[in-house]
């Protein structure tokens, strides 16, 4: 039987999941929908035959609902995803999973005392076909040793509420958790750098940054994030090893001969660009859930990628290089 999934935030991403959820994955129906704009929640609630919740809460709470999604806004995921622990549901929390490492570690403690992993965080960068295969030239040996990874994360725009810091918290945060999913080993410092801002940028945002990650083995990776690049939401990824470089490779594209030029069109948007790792991501998740179990980006995932945020944000105002400690990894992530 279809596990029956509730999803609180009918936003951008709520909304793209929940048509994955109705036309492309199997083995779950969303039964309830919430968001604080009840007006929205009703629309897309009417639009697939399901309810609108009078509130998050009311949702994880409800007998219709098995499995939860979290995808409002990342101030409201500590509360939400607590809720779901406390009623003992599985939850599937987009990243952020928390906004700072204080909360994620509560979200770890109520966790711990539950004494089963019920959540996962929405890294689907994890599931990427490209990355994939860049994890595996790392683990068969094919590079030899990394020793530093060159990345880029550039979105065409942003609105004027995005903020310095968000370029870490909302957009770095998937190269921080990927990147050390793909070597495999924990940060120790953090180090910003301001190159020549654009002119695309508004006012109060420090537009391009250069993020500099230390591992414990020594590797260091350098992250350009770069939210007003115009040309289009481009994601780059680049692994260094003793032996040899891998790269991400690009998203398949038809190769055109057009207007005197060869060349492939670049995307704009990052829901097209990991479509299909939405799908694989939320398509384990289902499977999991369906098994009884949580196997993704765990909670201590997204607390170690909130602590790095955390330390990353304090270096973006310090201008200093900011120590990196998790502490021990509690026995249910290991
Ligand atoms: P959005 O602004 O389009 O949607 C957020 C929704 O949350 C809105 O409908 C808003 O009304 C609702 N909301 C706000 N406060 C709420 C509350 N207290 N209770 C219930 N609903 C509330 O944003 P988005 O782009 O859809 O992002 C949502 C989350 O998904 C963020 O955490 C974001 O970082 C994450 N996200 C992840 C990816 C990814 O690639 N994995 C991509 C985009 C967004
Ligand atoms: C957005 O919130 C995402 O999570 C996208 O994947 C990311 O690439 C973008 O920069 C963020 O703003």
């Amino acid at each position: 039987m279809a596990i029956r999934v509730g999803v609180i935030g009918t936003g951008a991403i709520g909304q793209d999941h929940i048509r994955r959820f109705s036309q492309a994955l199997s083995g779950a129906v969303v039964t309830a929908v919430s968001d604080i704009d009840d007006v929205r929640a009703r629309k897309v609630a009417k639009d697939i035959g399901g309810r609108a919740a009078a509130t998050g809460r009311e949702l994880i709470a409800a007998d219709d609902v098995d499995a939860v999604v979290v995808t409002s806004i990342g101030s409201t995921h500590e509360e939400y995803v607590l809720a779901a622990i406390a009623a003992g549901k599985t939850v599937f929390c987009e990243k952020p999973l928390a906004t700072t490492a204080a909360a994620c570690k509560r979200i770890i403690d109520a966790e711990v005392k539950h004494g089963k992993r019920l959540v996962q965080v929405g890294f689907m960068r994890r599931y990427d076909a490209g990355y994939r295969m860049l994890k595996n030239a790392v683990t068969t040996g094919r590079i030899g040793t990394p020793l530093m990874a060159h990345c880029a994360h550039r979105n065409p725009a942003v609105g004027d509420n995005y903020t310095t810091d968000m370029a870490i918290t909302d957009t770095v945060i998937h190269e921080i958790d990927v990147m050390r999913w793909l070597l495999d080993d924990e940060y120790v410092s953090a180090q910003i750098i301001y190159p020549k801002k654009t002119s695309k940028a508004s006012s109060h945002l420090a537009d391009p940054q250069i993020v500099l990650l230390e591992t414990s083995s020594g590797a260091r990776i350098d992250v350009e994030v770069f939210v007003n690049a115009v040309y289009g939401y481009d994601i780059q990824c680049e692994l260094v090893g003793e032996t040899g470089i891998a790269r991400l490779p690009e998203p398949s594209n038809v190769l055109m001969r057009s207007q005197g030029q060869l060349g492939v069109e670049i995307l704009t948007d990052w829901k097209q660009r990991f479509i299909g790792a939405y799908d694989v991501e939320l398509q384990d998740w289902i499977n999991a859930v369906t098994a009884g179990k949580a196997t993704g980006p765990s909670s201590w995932d997204g607390y170690a990628a909130a602590v790095t945020a955390d330390a990353c944000v304090k270096a973006q105002i310090t201008g200093k290089i900011v120590e990196i400690k998790l502490g021990e990894k509690p026995a249910l992530y290991r």
